[in-house]
């Protein structure tokens, strides 16, 4: 990187409309992470923006679901995400929102300028509306098939299944997500990007300049272009988002994906005064952190924006990510598969690293990737604990035992000694090698490798008997794990920053400089260290299964509601339930309550009176079939009027997922009045 001056780092803005899971952390969040420590390790000039995206229609869908403003929805999730990521220790520099006002007007005045100069095409159009709902049905308000990979639960603006960017009439059997109706087609008036002007900018520009981004980047972009660009709308008819900076223009707002990637701008604003250096200068290095269902808005129409607009860099990496799944099915917020970022943090508390190192170990960088909990323990205990915790415990309490916690002089190092002290350094230049690339797997994998150097050299030498015969040995032994371990305080903090603090706090420094990684005195002899506690513990069986426990019920929640079967209820408490009085009682007699198609009225024994109950159950029963069955009631509800008949309880009935209705009964005769428990 020797020609860049300062590097902005930017990382795909959440919707704030759910809290943040493993997949967006796998696929975006950890590696910019990672990628932005070290280079502040390497003392470069960055900044690392990022930030609620609070606009589009995800938004506005969830605010519909809980009967709450939009506004209060992204006030919620922004709230929760940030404080989840300042946790898990992803180091932003600023963490902005674009419902902030700064957002609003870099937005608008973006707009306004390539407005202005007739860079958009105006056109007006037949779009989506839903009668019922009385709204123009903007991306994911419509769902339908898509057209190129059939995939059923495609958006107006995406289909996630196969990442091709749609206009709402490609879908087929298009749907609202609003009503469930059928959409019409109204004409209604856009402003659209250009995006066909660009194609041969972003042509040579991606495909020529840009061969060195990742394959599956390079991919999609290329049969993007192949496939011909076409123009974009980038106005909505929606209340919720940025109003359009035209005279006269109501109810229509800027396309989501036109604001938000402007929010890294406005970001950058807000977090100093020399943002332009960072935005507007060709020694900038500019590098976007996405998920690949983001490549093409960050590749193609970002790009194409930045460049009509005509004063900003564009990036020089877009190193996407492919997906990652959970225990082999695809992470759904919607369907409650993921392993939610806060929830992590509840139940795994300090335990960052864990899932820091597990979701790096396993980033799907060139294809999706899976997530097990298995794979998470066996991680933990087969190599954070086994190999990084067992080096480092062991070095520190030999060092305790025979040397009384100082670093003991190398008298006499052996040839295996010196050369594992001298091949420290190499390490720091693999794992720069990988992060250079954009290789985090191989780079954490390196960094462990140093780990692994350090535990076979004591393994081999065995300190613990030679300090009998040949304590000088010893010295030297230890000598060279105590360097290896404050090395790895720096080599690792990109990845375990947490660890690598713990680890500095047992050595009794405040830490080591990255390019000093590899100097084989960076503790000096007598230097005191201090006592070590586990770095690592191991995960048992039960505690995994808690969780392997949680996606099981999540799955029959979802079965559940794919066989059309109401979801649970709010929970309740035992002093809740304990005010029911349900009992066992006999139907003396049944009949149909006239003027009705539903209501039967039932002269029920109790056991401890005899009492008129009225049901709903004529289509399910005959009545002349009733008298004599054994059911249950609530025998303690308020009596209500129905049809002028007084009605004292409730029969307990069971509806399946086709509505069909059966009593409760006990599974042999008792007697009338019996207390169900
Ligand atoms: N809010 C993330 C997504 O598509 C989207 C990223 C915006 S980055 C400018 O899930
Ligand atoms: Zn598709």
């Amino acid at each position: 990187m020797t020609r860049y001056k300062r590097h902005l780092i930017t990382a795909a803005l959440p919707y704030a409309n759910g809290p943040v899971h493993i997949g967006h952390l796998a696929g975006v969040y950890i590696p910019a992470d990672i990628y932005s420590r070290y280079l502040r390790l390497k003392r470069e000039d960055i900044i690392y923006v990022c930030g609620s995206d609070e606009h589009g229609v995800p938004i506005t869908i969830k605010a519909r679901q809980e009967g709450i403003t939009p506004q209060q929805v992204v006030d919620q999730y922004h709230e929760m995400n940030k404080e989840s990521f300042d946790t898990f220790g992803i180091t932003f520099d600023i963490y902005h929102r674009t419902s902030h006002p700064t957002h609003h007007k870099t937005a608008s005045e973006f707009f306004k300028t390539l407005y202005d100069r007739g860079e958009f095409t105006e056109k007006e159009s037949e779009q989506y509306y839903d009668p019922e709902a009385k709204a123009f049905l903007a991306d994911r308000y419509i769902t339908g098939t898509c057209p190129k990979c059939s995939f059923d639960k495609a958006y107006g603006d995406q289909c996630e299944q196969c990442g091709s960017s749609l206009a709402a009439t490609d879908l087929i059997n298009p749907k609202s997500t609003i009503s469930g109706s059928k959409p019409e087609l109204k004409k209604t008036k856009h402003w659209y990007l250009p995006l066909d002007k660009y194609e041969p900018f972003l042509k040579q520009w991606i495909l020529e300049d840009n061969k060195h981004w990742k394959a599956n980047v390079y991919g999609q972009c290329k049969s993007w272009l192949d496939g011909g660009l076409e123009a974009r709308a980038v106005t909505r008819d929606l209340d919720w988002g940025i109003p359009v900076p035209i005279e006269g223009v109501e109810g229509k707002v800027l396309y989501v994906w036109f604001d938000a990637p402007i929010g890294y701008i406005s970001a950058t604003k807000d977090l100093t005064d020399n943002w332009e250096d960072y935005w507007k200068k060709d020694d900038t290095r500019m590098i976007h952190f996405i998920g690949k269902d983001n490549i093409v808005f960050h590749c193609i129409i970002f790009p194409a924006m930045l460049k009509a607009e005509g004063s900003y860099i564009l990036p020089e990496n877009v190193p996407a990510n492919e997906f990652l799944n959970l225990e082999g099915d695809k992470i759904s917020t919607s369907r409650n598969w993921a392993v939610w970022l806060h929830e992590y943090l509840e139940e795994f508390p300090e335990k960052q690293d864990v899932l820091r190192y597990v979701l790096c170990a396993n980033a799907p960088e060139a294809k999706d990737n899976d997530f097990t909990w298995k794979d998470f323990q066996s991680r933990n205990n087969n190599e954070l604990v086994a190999i990084l915790g067992n080096f480092v415990n062991r070095t520190i309490v030999l060092t305790h035992k025979f040397f009384e916690g100082r670093v003991p002089y190398p008298v006499s190092p052996d040839t295996y000694d010196t050369e594992v002290l001298n091949n420290i350094a190499a390490f720091r230049g693999k794992v720069e090698e990988n992060l250079d690339h954009f290789r985090f797997r191989e780079a954490l994998k390196e960094a462990m490798n140093l780990a692994r150097l350090g535990n076979k050299h004591l393994a081999d030498s065995e300190p613990w008997k030679l300090i009998k015969t040949d304590p000088d040995r010893v010295k030297s032994i230890l000598y060279t794990s105590l360097q290896i371990t404050a090395s790895l305080v720096a080599l690792i903090e990109p990845f375990l920053p947490f660890t690598s603090k713990k680890l500095a706090g047992f050595l009794n420094i405040d830490g080591v400089a990255w390019e000093d990684i590899g100097k084989t005195d960076l503790l000096a002899v007598g230097h005191e260290i201090a006592r070590a506690e586990l770095l690592f513990e191991k995960l048992e069986d039960k505690v995994i299964q808690i969780q392997l426990d949680k996606l099981e019920n999540s799955k029959k929640m979802n079965e559940a509601r794919e066989a059309g079967l109401p979801p649970v209820k709010d929970e309740i408490t035992y002093e809740d339930f304990s005010k029911m009085d349900l009992r066992i009682a006999k139907i003396l007699t049944a009949e149909r309550v006239p003027k009705t198609d539903k209501l039967v009225k039932l002269e029920l024994d109790t056991g401890i009176d005899k009492r008129t109950v009225v049901s709903g159950i004529a289509q399910h029963f005959k009545t002349e079939e009733l008298p004599g069955k054994q059911v249950t009631i609530l025998a303690n509800l308020a009596p209500r009027k129905l049809r002028g008949i007084e009605s004292h309880g409730m029969v307990l009935l069971a509806e399946d997922s086709s509505g069909k209705l059966i009593f409760v009964t006990p599974d042999e005769d008792t007697s009338e009045g019996s207390v169900v428990l």
